[in-house]
């Protein structure tokens, strides 16, 4: 096939001129057109055994560089743009970005899905086709609100197709439609993602920002991802929106059970059902009532397989985040399955009778949804190492002791076909030539660049390439937000989403000291550019609170004539997959700061090792493993470890004020977010409250940690000046990164969980 031929086919039929006459939008849509054709002549990975990877989110990004890459026509699509005045990033801002999930374990969902296909594992994902993903972050006096961010047009990647189902809820019944996603593997493997929605779902319902009518779940069951949950409203549309998933996923995998002319009792030989997270739980007691109420099975036939089909993945320990639905919001939105949830939490609590802690229904009638998948499932796996051993030997203690054979750890990992191949073309080109192309397709490969740490030209290669990535997203944050960078500054980048646990508070902090020493006389031998992006969660006030802080230290310092030739500060607007693929090439240290025990894993980590920069983090989630890989002289670890933590909380023994009291340096830093020069640019109340928590609160311990923090911060910059030394560290992370592709994660998923 002439993949020249076709494109210029295709834009004569299209808008009826040759390539070179048509703007972008138009290429845009002749490109998807040409790329969804290729994608069809692909098979569908099939076979006698079957993954379903359930998630509320898939995070997929832009796909049409990723698809072009995977179906090998990347280089000549391009050559051919370049011969009509084209580039192919022009084209790609006409794709608009699919923002279905909050972060990494949706982002994490969809490179799974890269690498199950890439692997050529018969494996399909669902999931929810919101008609806005999560909210377009705007900043507005240093605030952030939030506006609604659709996708969905007739030049996107969703196909339909004619599955549809009647799902029952207790007051009203919703006809679903499946959409199809083709997911290309690397050079060979096709499989799909189905995302369901509703047919009667009507977008006019949002009007302003992202606030709509919460009553008429036919109008609104898929309208946006996880709405607004701290009312009850926004709660029990989440349960709606769970059970329309996990509903029609069950109906979708009987089906093909069936159509391949497979024993429903045999349904556990056949398929194996990953449950990301709590959200898709409800597939368990909804495979039960189906198995009992429409197959006739017997209640126990229908646990006993139901029981060896599903597998679950925690990604948290932070207790808030587990998923407890009081019975009376399922009594109302899904009876149904109210008798099945309560004959599973019977039989638990017979055989735990004095052992409260592990029954699924507490005392306050609510459910809690990780236990009926720990109870009810295979499997139960962590995703780091650290992780892991904190659910065994402490969160999940007690199930740990019963179910020691269910535990596993699966460490993350990313496509390396996103976030090297694509992402950074240079750095992928400079391996091509240096160490050949086996890297591509066996991650372990980068290893052999480590025989090159002493090679002169290649460590200056690899500083030419980072300042390439500089220039480039400086052009991009010069169009964005208006904020000019200094390529020869450091690039300090944090870039997540904003939690108090992942400490965007500290990084705050050691700014302000920064700036204060500045203002003082003390200079330092570089600029540093301090990047941040991250979006807070519409109800979590003060993670907004943390953001309007870093806004308005953006406004005093950037405006300082006196700082701003060696600190900047930048928070980028609406940080997403399509911004991350920008930041993460052009990054000299990675920021992974989270109080110890609190990230799971954390995945902005690989990517950020990946393309060469320094990890600055706590020895917390898969940080743990890459300070293992790249050894202490490639990496700057600090602060209290994950077992002091711990032992705080168990004795509530730490108090921040001490902290405050008995340091001159965090005195200096913390009072300043109430000081004059704050108040001026900002709002007291944002700043009085932030201050408040920390010193009469502080959750995740920043104050803890701080001074330890800018002492290593202190360090690494101080390192940078080393030239050589630091491109050698540049080097040591990519060679290592190997292990952090997600064809290993999904290899070992696939030999000790699935095994298709
Ligand atoms: C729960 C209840 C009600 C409303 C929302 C939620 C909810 C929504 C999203 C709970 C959790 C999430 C997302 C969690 C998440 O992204 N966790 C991250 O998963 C990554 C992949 O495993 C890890 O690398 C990160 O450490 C972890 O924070």
């Amino acid at each position: 096939m002439d993949i020249r031929t076709d494109f210029d086919k295709l834009a004569r039929k299209l808008y009826g001129r040759p390539i070179h006459q048509c703007t972008s939008h138009e290429l845009y849509h002749v490109l998807l057109q040409l790329t969804k054709d290729q994608l069809s002549e692909r098979k569908e990975t099939d076979g006698d055994r079957k993954v379903y990877y359930i998630s509320a989110e898939f995070l997929i990004g832009k796909l049409l560089s990723n698809n072009l890459i995977n179906l090998g026509i990347y280089d000549e699509v391009e050559e051919i743009l370049k011969e009509s005045g084209k580039s192919l990033t022009e084209i790609e801002d006409e794709e608009m970005e699919p923002s279905l999930g909050n972060g990494g374990l949706g982002r994490l969902a969809a490179c799974f899905m890269d690498s199950i296909a890439t692997l050529g594992l018969p494996g399909s994902g669902i999931g929810l086709n919101y008609h806005f993903g999560l909210f377009k972050q705007v900043f507005k006096d240093h605030l952030q609100t939030a506006e609604k961010d659709g996708w969905i047009n007739d030049r996107c990647w969703l196909n339909k197709t004619d599955v549809s189902y009647d799902i029952k809820f207790g007051d009203v019944t919703v006809k679903s439609r499946m959409y199809d996603i083709d997911v290309a593997g690397y050079e060979k493997g096709l499989n799909k993602l189905h995302l369901f929605d509703v047919e009667s779902l009507d977008e006019s319902l949002v009007k302003s920002g992202i606030d709509f009518d919460k009553t008429d779940v036919l109008k609104n069951l898929t309208l946006f991802l996880y709405p607004d949950d701290s009312d009850e409203a926004g709660n029990l549309l989440r349960i709606y929106q769970q059970y329309f998933m996990v509903s029609n996923g069950a109906r979708l995998i009987i089906d093909e059970m069936k159509e391949k002319g497979f024993d429903l009792y045999d349904l556990h030989k056949h398929v194996a059902i990953q449950i990301n997270d709590t959200h898709p739980t409800m597939v368990i007691p909804e495979l039960i009532r189906i198995l009992t109420q429409e197959e006739e099975f017997t209640m126990d036939d229908a646990i006993a397989v139901v029981s060896k089909t599903c597998a679950y993945t925690n990604h948290t320990i932070l207790a808030e985040a587990l998923e407890k639905w009081p019975l009376a919001y399922l009594e109302k939105v899904v009876p149904v399955l109210v008798p099945i949830i309560k004959e599973l939490a019977n039989r638990i609590k017979k055989q735990h009778k004095d052992q409260s802690k592990v029954w699924i229904i507490d005392d306050e009638k609510r459910v809690h949804m990780a236990h009926i998948d720990i109870h009810y499932g295979y499997s139960v796996n962590g995703v780091a190492a650290i992780h892991t051993d904190i659910l065994k030997n402490t969160e999940l203690n007690v199930f740990y002791k019963l179910y020691p054979d269910k535990f596993n750890n699966k460490t993350n990992g990313v496509t390396f076909r996103r976030w090297l191949l694509k992402c950074n073309r240079p750095l992928a080109a400079f391996l091509d030539k240096t160490i050949g192309t086996d890297y591509r397709k066996d991650a372990d490969k980068l290893k052999d660049l480590l025989s090159r740490k002493d090679d002169a030209a290649v460590l200056r290669e690899l500083k030419e390439i980072k300042k390439t990535n500089k220039e480039e997203l400086k052009r991009f944050v010069k169009a964005r937000e208006g904020i000019d960078l200094d390529t020869d500054s450091i690039f300090d980048i944090q870039v997540k989403r904003l939690h108090e646990y992942k400490r965007q508070q500290m990084n705050a902090l050691y700014i302000i000291h920064k700036y204060l020493e500045i203002k003082g006389g003390k200079i330092p031998k570089r600029p540093i550019s301090c990047i941040f992006g991250a979006k807070a969660a519409p109800a979590y006030v003060i993670a907004k609170d943390i953001i309007h802080l870093i806004l308005v230290l953006q406004e005093i310092i950037n405006n300082d004539p006196d700082v701003n030739k060696y600190l900047k500060v930048v928070m980028v607007t609406n940080y997403n997959v399509t911004y991350a693929e920008k930041l993460i090439p052009a990054c000299d240290i990675s920021e992974q700061i989270s109080l110890a025990s609190k990230e799971a894993s954390g995945t902005s980590n690989m990517k950020f090792m990946l393309n060469g920069a320094v990890t600055l983090g706590t020895d917390d989630g898969a940080n743990v493993e890459i300070h293992d890989l790249v050894g202490d002289d490639n990496i700057y670890i600090f602060g209290a470890d994950s077992d002091t933590v711990i032992k705080h909380y168990e004795k509530a023994d730490y108090v921040s004020k001490d902290i405050y009291d008995e340091s001159e340096v965090v005195k200096e830093a913390v009072d300043f977010i109430i000081s004059p020069q704050c108040l001026k640019v900002g709002n007291k109340e944002n700043l009085e409250r932030l201050y408040k928590e920390l010193l009469n609160k502080d959750w995740f311990m920043t104050l803890l940690d701080l001074e330890d923090y800018i002492k290593a911060k202190d360090r690494i910059f101080a390192d940078y000046e080393d030239r050589d030394k630091w491109q050698r560290m540049m080097l040591v992370n990519i060679a290592n990164a190997g292990f952090f592709s997600s064809d290993r994660t999904i290899t070992e998923y696939n030999r000790d969980i699935w095994k298709l």
